[in-house]
C-alpha cells in the first residue's frame, strides 16, 4: 500500500521541482493549511463554544459578522501575516488591504481571502468554506504596495484553493498544474493526500441556483435553467447548499454548474470577483472546467475595485458552453440551445 502523503509532504515535493525558488510559496502555502485547522477546530465546536451567531458587527459587505467570520478573518490575518511571505492581504471581512511585514515593503505574495463563506449557515450546520487567492507583488520589493498589487487579473493568479468544513475537512488547491485535494485527519491533525489529480466529470447533470432569484434575472438564464428542468430525458438535477464552496466542491466531484447570475437589480450579481470567482474559477479551468462571466471568462477580468462583485457561471465546460450559447441565443434565436440529453 502506497505511503499517504501529507500536505507538507506534497508542497515540499512540489518545490523540489522548481529548484531556484525561495520556499516563500511553501511557507505560505503550509500556513495557510495551519490557519485552517484553527478555523477548523472552532467551527466543529462552533455550538459548543457559544460563539454561535452574529458578532454585532457588519463587514465592508454590511452583512451581519458572524462570530465565526471574525475568528477566521483574525487567524488568517495573524497566521499569514507573521510567515514572512505575504506582503499584503485583502479580505472579505476587511474594508482595506492588511499591510504586512514592514508596511507591505517585504514579502512576495498578495493574498486575496474570503475567510468563511457561507458563514450565515453556521448556526443551522451546513458546510461553509474559506477560498483564498495568491498573487505575486506588483511592486518591486523594499517599496509600499500600491491598489494594483492587489487589483490583477485571474491570469495572474500562482496558487489558488479553498478548505470546505464540512462532514470531513478538505483542503483543495491548485498552482497551475492540476487540482489535488487533501482530507483533514483529526486524529491527528495532518491533512493527507486523497484527492489526487481532481477532475470534473465529462459530463455534468447538476444545475445550481437560486430558483427564487429567476424571476430577477435575464430571459436566456430562465432559459438555460428551463432547459435543464425539462423532463425530456435530461435526467438534470438541482442542488443548491447556499454555500459557494459546498456547491463548487460538490460539482466538481459529481459534475454540474452553478450559476449567481447577473440581476435586475444587481447586474454584477452577488459573489465577489477578487476573493470568491477568481479563485474558484483558476481550480476550474485546472480541473477541465469553465467559469465565465456575462462578458466571457472571470480569469481575464482586470478588477477595478478590492470588493467588486461579478456575475458567475462555473462548472463543466459542457454546461457552461451551454448556458453560454444560450445568452448568445438571445441575440440569434437560430443559436437557441437547452442541455442536451444525457446518454
Ligand atoms: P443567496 C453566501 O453568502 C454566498 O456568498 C455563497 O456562499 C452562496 O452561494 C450565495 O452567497 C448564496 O446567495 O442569494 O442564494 O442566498
Amino acid at each position: 500500500m502506497s505511503k499517504t502523503i501529507t500536505l507538507g509532504e506534497f508542497i515540499m515535493d512540489r518545490q523540489a521541482a522548481f529548484p531556484f525558488v525561495s520556499g516563500q510559496l511553501t511557507r505560505l502555502l503550509t500556513d495557510i493549511g495551519v490557519a485552517s485547522k484553527i478555523v477548523n477546530h472552532q467551527v466543529n465546536r462552533a455550538g459548543l463554544a457559544g460563539i454561535l451567531g452574529e458578532s454585532g458587527s457588519v463587514n465592508i459587505q454590511d452583512e451581519a459578522q458572524q462570530k465565526l467570520d471574525v475568528f477566521a478573518d483574525q487567524t488568517f490575518m495573524r497566521i499569514l501575516s507573521v510567515g514572512g511571505s505575504v506582503a499584503g492581504i485583502g479580505s472579505e471581512e476587511q474594508e482595506d488591504p492588511i499591510l504586512c511585514g514592514d508596511e507591505g515593503k517585504t514579502g512576495k505574495y498578495i493574498v486575496l481571502i474570503d475567510p468563511l463563506d457561507g458563514s450565515s449557515n453556521v448556526d443551522v450546520n451546513v458546510s461553509i468554506g474559506t477560498i483564498f487567492s495568491i498573487q505575486r507583488r506588483k511592486t518591486p520589493m523594499g517599496e509600499p504596495l500600491t491598489e494594483q498589487d492587489f487589483l490583477q487579473a485571474g491570469t495572474h493568479q500562482i496558487a489558488s484553493g479553498y478548505i470546505l468544513y464540512g462532514s470531513s475537512t478538505m483542503l483543495v488547491y491548485t498552482t497551475g498544474t492540476g487540482v489535488n485535494g487533501f482530507t483533514l485527519d483529526p486524529a491527528v491533525g495532518e491533512f493527507f493526500l486523497s484527492h489526487p489529480a481532481m477532475t470534473f466529470p465529462e459530463k455534468g447533470r447538476i444545475y445550481s441556483v437560486n430558483d427564487a432569484l429567476l424571476d430577477k434575472c435575464s430571459e436566456p438564464t430562465r432559459i438555460f435553467v428551463e432547459g435543464c428542468r425539462q423532463t425530456r430525458g435530461a435526467r438534470f438535477r438541482a442542488r443548491y447548499i447556499g454555500s459557494l464552496v459546498a456547491d463548487f466542491h460538490r460539482n466538481l466531484i459529481h459534475g454540474g454548474i452553478y450559476l449567481y447570475p447577473s440581476l435586475i437589480k444587481k447586474p454584477n450579481g452577488k459573489l465577489r470577483l477578487l476573493y470568491e470567482c477568481a479563485p474558484l474559477a483558476f481550480i476550474a479551468e485546472q480541473a477541465g472546467g469553465m467559469a465565465l462571466d456575462d462578458d466571457g471568462r472571470v480569469m481575464d477580468r482586470i478588477p477595478t475595485e478590492l470588493h467588486q462583485r461579478s456575475p458567475y457561471y462555473v462548472g463543466n465546460k459542457n454546461l457552461v458552453q451551454a448556458f453560454m450559447a444560450s445568452q448568445l441565443a438571445e441575440k440569434n434565436p437560430a443559436m437557441n440551445t437547452v442541455p442536451q440529453r444525457e446518454n
